[in-house]
């Protein structure tokens, strides 16, 4: 496991670099999702491809950018998921964005993710690791090329931000209701479009929601279990908060696609108990 992390660290060191000085353009390709591939995301994902290929015990590597499943030894134990540059649409109006990895054993259910981590690159670039055996969430920053240990991070039971996703006209009736009880309650909006920054905040100001519901348009929601969702179930939780699709723990969720998606909400307690109350009232 210390070889993958120290792999994910070189490969945030040079996808910072990459961010810094290269281009922003498009590709012409279309990844598994529909996305038009950005130059970066292409490098991003080779970046870290490399990087986890000089690892022996990785098994296998799935990745947003690839459509396939990439076998490495046959031997190994881990299977990682990731999402190279996760948000990287907002590079050009110079908006925070990140990569995020869910480190697996046996498969990509929720249950088998034993390690999350995930990387910020703002101002600062910072990253942030759970793991199944633990109950710390540790936070590092990268200072003079090495990643240095700030702190562990921890959820307040009720926090202040809202961060709603997706498309407004598309939620239904109750989710906008529930939405617009927590602004009438004080809650402040935060949404930049960028889950890991979005996710970083709320992790960082103690607490809030975050949430990607299933609407008219996307019955399941916007955002992949294996490379976004999963990591950061793992993460709220170990944090002291939760996760839930709406009613049930995103982490008893299994996979039956790589690139599958679910409805999803992230946040403390008080405001998962809040959703989890709304969605169960509501659900046919
Ligand atoms: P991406 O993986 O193509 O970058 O898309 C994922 C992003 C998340 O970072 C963010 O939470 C979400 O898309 C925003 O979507 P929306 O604009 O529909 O709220
Ligand atoms: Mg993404």
């Amino acid at each position: 496991m210390e070889e993958i992390l120290q792999a994910i660290k070189r490969s945030a060191i040079r996808i910072k670099q990459a961010i810094q000085n290269e281009d922003t353009g498009y590709t012409d390709n279309v990844n598994q999702t529909g996305d038009i591939q950005l130059k970066l995301d292409v490098q991003s994902d080779l970046i870290i491809e490399e990087e986890l290929t000089k690892v022996s015990s990785i098994k296998e590597l799935v990745s947003e950018e690839k459509e396939e499943i990439k076998k490495l030894n046959n031997n190994g134990k881990y299977l990682v998921g990731y999402d190279p540059l996760d948000g990287s649409s907002l590079i050009d109006v110079n908006l925070s964005v990140g990569s995020i990895f869910g480190i697996y054993e046996n498969g990509y259910n929720g249950s088998d993710l034993s390690v999350s981590v995930y990387v910020v690159y703002g101002p600062r670039v910072e990253l942030v690791i759970a793991s199944k055996a633990s109950d710390e969430v540790g936070m590092y920053r990268l200072l003079n090329n090495e990643f240095e240990f700030i702190k562990n991070i921890r959820l307040n039971e009720k926090g202040k931000l809202n961060a709603p996703g997706s498309t407004q006209s598309c939620w239904s009736t109750y989710h906008k209701q529930m939405i617009d009880e927590l602004f009438q309650d004080g809650y402040r909006l935060r949404y930049s479009g960028g889950m890991v920054p979005d996710l970083h905040q709320i992790l960082l100001k103690g607490g809030g929601l975050f949430s990607y519901p299933g609407t008219i348009d996307r019955p399941e929601g916007k955002l992949r279990k294996v490379f976004e969702v999963f990591p950061f179930a793992l993460i709220y939780e170990k944090a002291g908060g939760a996760s839930i699709d709406g009613i049930n723990r995103v982490l008893d969720s299994t996979t039956t696609h790589i690139h599958g998606t679910m409805p999803c909400f992230f946040g403390s307690n008080y405001e998962i108990e809040y959703v989890k109350k709304t969605y169960t009232k509501n659900a046919k």
